[in-house]
């Protein structure tokens, strides 16, 4: 056989439809995985991960922190995206390309072919941490889709429709798959159910989370 891709094939990825304009790219991120893990070790050093308040005076149980030209933050005054990182005083860090060129190609893998993000929430989950049901609607533009990347310990995803009380499908996500949301199903209510522990063998007792995002 011919050696198109230097000795080495691209690995398999799968699709699973979710719903109209949601889509599951199973393994998709499998090949970048070293380069996103040393791209996010580089933000950290720059804007560490930080448990942030809810405008309901809760503290979140995910850490995050973000990368690009806006950042998503919630404190008592409410949700937003801000340019500035609350905690340094100064911007986030960029979009690395191995980022972009990620959520670019899986974007348009999933039928969105001009996605590019000017900002990626980086989520943390230590066991035992988890995400309630909640809509993405911070973002200024519903016309760009959502670009999720998940690493590290696996966790259960919850897919529901435009209202709470919809029915919510439950999805695994483990190491290297991709979600991308968007069109008909861009406001749909999603969480992620408590991370149970243990050890990934590159990412340690850990998940993480990338979701891109067009927000300014
Ligand atoms: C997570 N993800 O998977 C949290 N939002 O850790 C999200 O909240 C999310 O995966 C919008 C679209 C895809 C997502
Ligand atoms: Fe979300």
């Amino acid at each position: 056989m011919t050696d198109l891709f230097g000795g080495q094939e691209p690995r398999q990825s799968t699709r699973e439809k979710m719903a109209e304009g949601a889509v599951l790219l199973r393994g998709f991120a499998l090949d970048s995985e070293a380069d996103l893990l040393v791209a996010i070790g580089a933000i950290v050093a720059v804007s560490p991960f930080r448990k942030m308040v809810t405008p309901g005076g809760f503290l979140m149980s995910v850490a995050m922190t973000n990368c690009g030209r806006a950042g998503w933050v919630t404190d008592r005054t409410g949700y937003r995206y801000d340019t500035t990182d609350p905690e340094t005083g100064k911007p986030w860090p960029p979009i690395s390309e191995s980022f972009m060129a990620l959520a670019v190609s899986a974007a348009a893998e999933a039928g969105y072919p001009a996605f590019y993000p000017d900002a990626c929430l980086i989520n943390r989950y230590d066991p035992g941490a988890r995400l309630s049901l909640h809509q993405d609607k911070n973002e200024r533009d519903f016309c760009n889709p959502i670009v999720s990347v998940s690493l590290g310990l696996p966790a259960t995803f919850q897919f529901g429709g435009s209202q709470r009380g919809d029915p919510v499908a439950k999805y695994g996500l483990h190491h290297g798959d991709v979600a991308v949301w968007g069109g008909p199903s861009r406001l749909f209510y999603h969480g992620v159910l408590t991370l149970k522990d243990g050890e990934h063998p590159s990412v340690g007792r850990m998940r993480l989370n990338l979701t891109f995002r067009g927000a300014l």
